[in-house]
């Protein structure tokens, strides 16, 4: 993180310590007002009959967009509640099974923990949960906007998409206690009971994500289904996979066998690798797809190489292989030869084979960190192989150092001397923008120094320096050109789920809110406690996560 940050979160920190003693001080003379997302007065305490535990509109990450608590009993679950799907009018009929399968997965969540039966039925009267497509609703709302509503006969949520309905499900999942999230029944648990309230809620950006590196540490399929439900819990959109790098190769490719058969034998620190055949990497697709998430496939190009050079070796021509396999955590050494018909024969093969196997519009060309081809000969690089992503029927992503290959959709990650200038001059050329600054989004820095886990190149990222900054802002760029956030994971250092975890929870909500909730709602005092109240959701789940100290979990 470069020094003026530093000193400015100094700052910002000696000074918000003084407002937290304020505020705790307030609230001990019970002169704490509570404030709704867009500061509107909310009610302090549950209505009569609603759960005990926090206020409801404290419980949804991210925040929502606005949340007005009702009046009355709230709905409670019981061995007579039906979850009714109903694609409404004729003009959306074809997304009748769309609305029922978010219904029957909304069913199925609920079902193990409250033992409850939960039919699936055809719309009608009666009490119950209530997914219903809405075209009337507001075009503000947008395709992943939602309605929920909460009263002592049921849950409505409404949507113009069924991407909207399923966001809405993930609300109502906080609405209802933290046990929900078990894997098993609970029994003598908590009554399964939702306030009174009504949500209205649209994102703020269209693109959210977060990415795994397989190729540093490789995730199985199971592996990476778990990630999945992580960010679709806090309703990202978009998973980035890392599939190749100097210490692997980890996606099938039929035309080039070796790239697996050589390529995807190990791992950082040599352990065993692994790689996604084509079936494996479509039922990721398929599991993502059913949650609302994009899958971006990245293919490193032309560094971080080494693993194809390894299966490929006539592809080095600048003689940068690293003997194979190559089990260290070095960056920027290796390159495919940036010129020559053999080399965009292979990127042919490999980005035509991803596109076949990839439904969403995104292919990501990587491009970061080459250091041993010259500026012109990488633009040009660069340009053809974004020529050949566009052939294939996708839109090139790159890092932010691909933008003089004149690629249109960048991932900002590189803050150095000169980037941010290189990045705005593309944004007012048209180019649009991912953010993933290193020093607050990249999920693979330390919290703190000393933590076990991570690298500290960038910085070190504690949960607030990941969720006090502007993405429309921190590096200045068009207008209009960010199209959301991602928060990446890089594996050096991580090679089980379980530490991914710890990295992911409790910064992602973090990150999530950014992508999600209006930029007026961000506020690190009010984050701070309803992420405490994650804490016991992750506990129920079996998710590991870290218990930062800024955040004031409830005790065990
Ligand atoms: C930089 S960010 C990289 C990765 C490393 C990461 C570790 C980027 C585009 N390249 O190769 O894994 O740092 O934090």
């Amino acid at each position: 993180m470069p020094r003026r940050i530093a000193g400015l979160s100094v700052r910002i920190r000696a000074l918000s310590t003084v407002l937290c003693v304020l505020l705790l001080a307030a609230a001990g003379f019970g002169l704490h007002r509570a404030l709704g997302p867009r500061g509107e007065a909310v009610a302090d305490h549950p209505p009569a009959g609603a759960p005990a535990g926090p206020r409801t509109a404290d419980r949804i990450v991210p925040v929502p967009l606005s949340v007005t608590p009702g009046s009355g009993p709230g709905y409670r679950l019981t061995a007579g509640t039906v979850i009714r799907a109903a694609a409404g009018a004729e003009a959306v009929e074809r997304q009748a099974g769309e609305v029922r399968r978010i219904a029957e997965r909304l069913a199925e969540a609920l079902r193990r923990p409250t033992g409850l039966p939960l039919p699936v039925a055809e719309p009608g009267d009666g009490d119950g949960i209530g997914l219903a497509l809405d075209p009337a609703l507001p075009e503000t709302t947008g395709p992943e906007g939602y309605r929920l509503t909460a009263d002592a006969t049921g849950v409505r949520i409404t949507a113009r998409s069924p991407e909207g309905l399923f966001r809405g499900t993930q609300t109502l999942r906080q609405l209802l206690p933290p046990q929900i999230e078990s894997t098993t029944r609970v029994t003598g648990g908590p009554e399964w009971t939702v306030a009174p309230v009504t949500v209205e809620d649209r994102p703020r950006y269209g693109y959210r994500g977060a990415m795994l590196d397989v190729a540093r540490h490789f995730f199985t399929p199971a592996e990476v289904k778990g990630f999945i439900d992580r960010l679709a819990l806090y309703k990202l959109n978009h998973l980035h996979l890392h599939l190749t790098d100097d210490q692997g190769w980890r996606i099938e490719i039929p035309a080039r066998p070796a790239l697996t058969a050589v390529g995807a034998v190990s791992e950082v620190g040599g352990t065993p690798g692994g790689f996604y055949t084509a079936a494996d990497y479509q039922e990721i697709v398929r599991y993502a797809q059913e949650r609302y998430l994009t899958v971006v496939p990245e293919i490193d190009l032309p560094g971080h190489s080494n693993a194809a050079l390894a299966a490929q070796p006539e592809l080095d021509c600048t003689g940068s292989a690293r003997p194979w396999p190559y089990t260290g955590i070095e960056v920027g050494f290796s390159t495919l030869c940036p010129t020559g018909d053999a080399v965009f024969s292979f990127t042919r093969d490999v980005v035509t084979e991803l596109a076949r196997l990839t439904p969403g519009p995104y292919l990501h060309i990587g491009g970061d960190e080459v250091k041993r081809v010259a500026p012109a000969a990488y633009a040009e690089f660069v340009r053809r192989v974004g020529e050949q992503v566009r052939a294939a029927g996708k839109t090139p992503v790159g890092w932010n150092q691909t933008a003089p290959g004149g690629i249109g959709v960048l991932q900002f990650w590189d803050g150095r001397a000169g980037r941010d200038a290189e990045l705005r001059e593309a944004t007012e050329r048209g180019a649009e923008v991912i953010m993933s600054p290193s020093g607050r989004s990249y999920l693979d820095m330390k919290y703190e120094s000393g933590y076990p886990l991570g690298l500290v190149w960038a910085g070190t990222i504690d949960v607030r320096s990941a969720y006090s900054w502007d993405p429309d802002t921190l590096v200045p760029v068009r207008a209009g050109s960010v199209l959301g956030v991602e928060a990446p994971l890089w594996t050096e250092t991580l090679d089980t789920p379980g530490e991914l975890d710890r990295m992911l929870l409790p910064r992602l909500p973090a990150l999530a809110e950014l992508g999600w909730s209006p930029r007026e709602s961000h506020d690190w005092g009010r984050f701070r406690s309803r992420l405490a109240e994650e804490g016991a959701r992750w506990e129920a789940a079996g998710y590991g996560y870290e218990r930062r100290p800024e955040v004031p979990w409830p005790a065990r």
